[in-house]
């Protein structure tokens, strides 16, 4: 028998909390995955999804050798063949695309599988920029809200969530932080056992609003309103922090006639929220320096998404919360990790004339849209799970399906994309492969060893696109580099950020705080300093001509041919695209709102498969309110079938107050091919984007229950 080892990780997935952890390895085995409890956030603790890792990496159900598909489309039936056979045919397929077609016929589709600098968002990008293939717009996440960060307080304004602890006014503003933030969580308590009040503005009630000591119940959709009618009251009751405001932002006197429009009252009509509890918060929010708010991506899931943070982003500047750790607001503090994107991406390999196609479109990409010149010929997907997580389920199966498509995916399982593919690559987990990590929910840059050999024939995403760059016989040695020197070239290790940490130490540790101030101190936005055109916070912002703005990071780099109109340069309420009020003629047949949040158990679909998690979450559920399953003689555990103009799906009801009359919640994760009726809350989504940022509209629609 070997001896136990024990080695230093980091959690890969795509949460903000990225954990610190220990592996012990025995006889080339993970036996266990802890927590780190030297890491001072995320202390020793690992959430349900993460601290059986190990049964994730040697699960059965891993795909340890490349496959080739024997079967028809979606069979999943494949045979076993070596890697120089599923490359050989990738290369020759790929070279015969590029001959008839040209490189744009190859669309690649990817996300964050992994959140890893080396082996996430950016890792195939040079690879197709210098294919030439059509670039994929990833606007999965925070898009729209980072349009409205940018267009209000510059995308890379940051405060230490750490800093919260000195707050004395905490709103989670759709943020289900219990289960999509949990190691927040005791930095808040910290907070509330020194006198902070806990506010959750949630259409549900969830783990976390259950928790606070107040829990707002808003209409979804309407968060804009809200927001505007705060500042409407802290304007007309003289709460503004006028020093702050004459000296830091832009466009004020605009925004007060902006305001004016949202008097509580009227707001209580679109928000359900009662005028006197808008006037309630307002105050408190304003005379309870400092105050913070973490705001939720959830958010940014509606028509009027992007805007609603706009008006949200506005509200710290109005009160001055920024002058002091514990104010302002708490969004992605990404931007504080000096990563050297430009080496991770290489922009510079984009030729003249090259698309973008953004990947919501994926159905329509695939099946409808004959003004593609040329058509998408060859899909290759990795770090994503299309299927379940892009809108229009069903169209994307089509596309799929398609004889003429020849679709290749790097995955660690067979999930429901992969039952498409002609070709399966298979992918190693965090323990096989060695990265090193930023985070958008702390100030600790990460360090993951390898901790055992990879698996069978598993390669890690680095490795996988080294080998596509031999296939395709590129030549320039930037494509070969080896791990090691990626991670020397991942960071720009000259930036103030990171003065002090040398890579050997963060090896040892695993972790090392960015050299920023320390959390009682760090504000830095207290004068200001925004990074905005005005260097101020814009109210009214000077980006209004950019319009729909989306950062180059999730266009493998690509900075140019923004799309969309002007916008109206001050924050404003845009309604529900789909509810009751909005849209009555869609309301005649569907008349009931559904949102679509995270599971507790899953992260986006990974852990849809694994037994322990699943034994957590159960069958694909919804939550349904007494009064509307009363109506439609409905009751708990009873199958239903949730429908939308789209399409519909089934699911087990779960009968709930938790949730208000007139609203339906559907969480996401849940695998195709295992729920009832071979569907997911994905198949009744639309493709249609938000108004800023093309963020998705999960949250934005309109469905009918019945039993089946
Ligand atoms: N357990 C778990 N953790 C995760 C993930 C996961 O899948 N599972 N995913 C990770 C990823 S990729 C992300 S982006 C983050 C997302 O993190 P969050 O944004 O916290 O996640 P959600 O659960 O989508 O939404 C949070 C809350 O917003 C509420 N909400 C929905 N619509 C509205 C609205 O219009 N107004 C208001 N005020 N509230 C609304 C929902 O009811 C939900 O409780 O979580 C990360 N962490
Ligand atoms: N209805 C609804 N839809 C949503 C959302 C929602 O809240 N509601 N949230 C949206 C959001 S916020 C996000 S971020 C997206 C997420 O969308 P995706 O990124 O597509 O979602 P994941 O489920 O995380 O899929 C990642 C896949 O990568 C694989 N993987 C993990 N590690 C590796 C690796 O090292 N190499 C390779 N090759 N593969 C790996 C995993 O096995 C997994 O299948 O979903 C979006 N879709
Ligand atoms: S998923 Fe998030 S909370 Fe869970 S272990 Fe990973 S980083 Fe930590
Ligand atoms: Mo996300």
């Amino acid at each position: 028998m070997g001896e136990e080892r024990k080695l230093v990780g980091a959690c890969p997935h795509d949460c903000p909390d990225t954990c610190s952890m220990l592996v012990t390895v025995k006889d080339g085995k993970v036996t266990s995955v802890r927590g780190n409890p030297e890491q001072p956030f995320t202390r020793g603790r690992l959430c349900i999804k993460v601290n059986n890792y190990q049964d994730r990496v040697h699960s059965e159900e891993r795909i340890l050798y490349p496959l080739r598909r024997i079967g028809p489309k979606g069979a999943g039936e494949f045979e076993k063949v070596s890697w120089d056979e599923a490359l050989s045919e990738i290369g020759s397929r790929w070279r015969g695309l590029v001959e008839e077609f040209g490189a744009q016929s190859i669309l690649p589709y990817s996300y964050l599988g992994t959140q890893g600098i080396l082996n996430g968002l950016n890792v195939g990008d040079p690879f197709f920029n210098k294919l030439g293939a059509t670039i994929g717009e990833r606007t999965f996440c925070d898009s729209g809200a980072c349009t409205a960060y940018e267009m209000t307080v510059g995308h890379t304004a940051a405060v230490d969530p750490e800093s919260i602890v000195h707050s004395k006014y905490i709103i989670l503003w759709a943020c289900n932080a219990l289960s999509t933030n949990s190691h927040l969580w005791p930095f808040i308590e910290k907070a509330r056992k020194n006198g902070a009040a806990l506010v959750v503005i949630d259409p549900v009630k969830t783990k976390t609003a259950r928790l606070a000591d107040w829990h707002i119940s808003i209409r979804p959709g309407t968060d804009a309103a809200l927001a505007l009618s705060i500042m409407n009251v802290v304007i007309n009751e003289g709460l503004v922090d006028q020093d702050y405001v004459d000296r830091y932002t832009y466009g004020y006197e605009e925004l007060k006639v902006r305001a004016a429009e949202y008097d509580p009252e009227k707001v209580e009509n679109i928000t359900g929220i009662p005028a006197d509890d808008i006037r309630t918060l307002a105050r408190a929010y304003a005379q309870s320096a400092p105050a913070m708010i973490r705001i939720g991506v959830a958010i940014e899931r509606h028509a009027g998404g992007g805007q609603a943070v706009r008006a949200i982003t506005s509200l710290p500047a109005l009160v001055g919360s920024w002058r002091k750790p514990g104010g302002g607001l708490l969004q992605l503090p990404l931007w504080a990790f000096p990563v050297n994107f430009a080496k991770m991406m290489r922009p510079d390999f984009i030729g003249n004339d090259v698309r973008v196609l953004n990947l919501w479109k994926l159905g329509q990409i695939l099946c409808d849209d004959e003004s593609l010149a040329p058509p998408i010929k060859s899909l290759f997907v990795y770090n994503s799970n299309p299927v379940v997580t892009t809108p229009e389920q069903d169209k994307v199966i089509k596309g799929l399906q398609r004889e003429d498509l020849f679709t290749v995916v790097s995955e660690q399982f067979l999930t429901d994309t992969t039952l498409y593919a002609d070709i399966v690559l298979p992918a190693t987990t965090q323990v096989e492969q060695e990265d090193i990590m930023f985070s958008w929910g702390h100030f600790y840059l990460s360090y993951n060893n390898q901790s055992i050999a990879p698996l069978g024939d598993a390669v890690s995403n680095t490795e996988l696109f080294r080998r596509l760059a031999k296939t395709m016989n590129f030549d320039d040695p930037f494509f070969y580099r080896s791990d090691e020197l990626m991670i020397d070239e991942s960071m720009l290790w000259d930036e103030p950020a990171l003065e002090g940490i040398s890579l050997d130490e963060l090896k040892l540790h695993g972790f090392a705080r960015l050299n920023l101030d320390t959390a009682d101190r760090y504000a830095p936005h207290a004068e200001g300093n925004f990074p905005t055109p005005s260097g101020k916070c814009e109210f009214k912002t000077s980006l209004a001509e950019s319009g729909n703005f989306v950062n180059p990071l999730f266009r493998q780099g690509y900075a140019g041919q923004q799309s969309g109109e002007p916008v109206d340069p001050l924050p404003h309420y845009i309604p529900p695209r789909e509810s009751p009020k909005t849209n009555s003629s869609l309301a005649k047949d569907y008349p009931l709102n559904l949102i679509s949040p995270k599971s507790h158990a899953f992260i986006t679909s990974n852990y849809g498969n694994m037994p322990y998690q699943i034994h957590h979450a159960g069958e694909q559920t919804v939550l349904i309110n007494p009064e509307d399953a009363g109506a439609r003689r409905i009751e708990s555990g009873r199958a239903i079938c949730i429908s939308s103009r789209i399409g519909e799906f089934t699911a087990v009801a779960v009968v709930t107050a938790d949730t208000m009359p007139g609203l339906v919640v559907a969480p996401v994760g849940y695998w195709r091919h295992t729920s009832q009726g071979n569907a997911t809350v994905q198949s009744i989504m639309s493709s249609d984007y938000a108004d800023l940022g093309a963020a998705p509209t999960f949250s934005d629609v309109l469905v009918e229950i019945k039993a089946v």
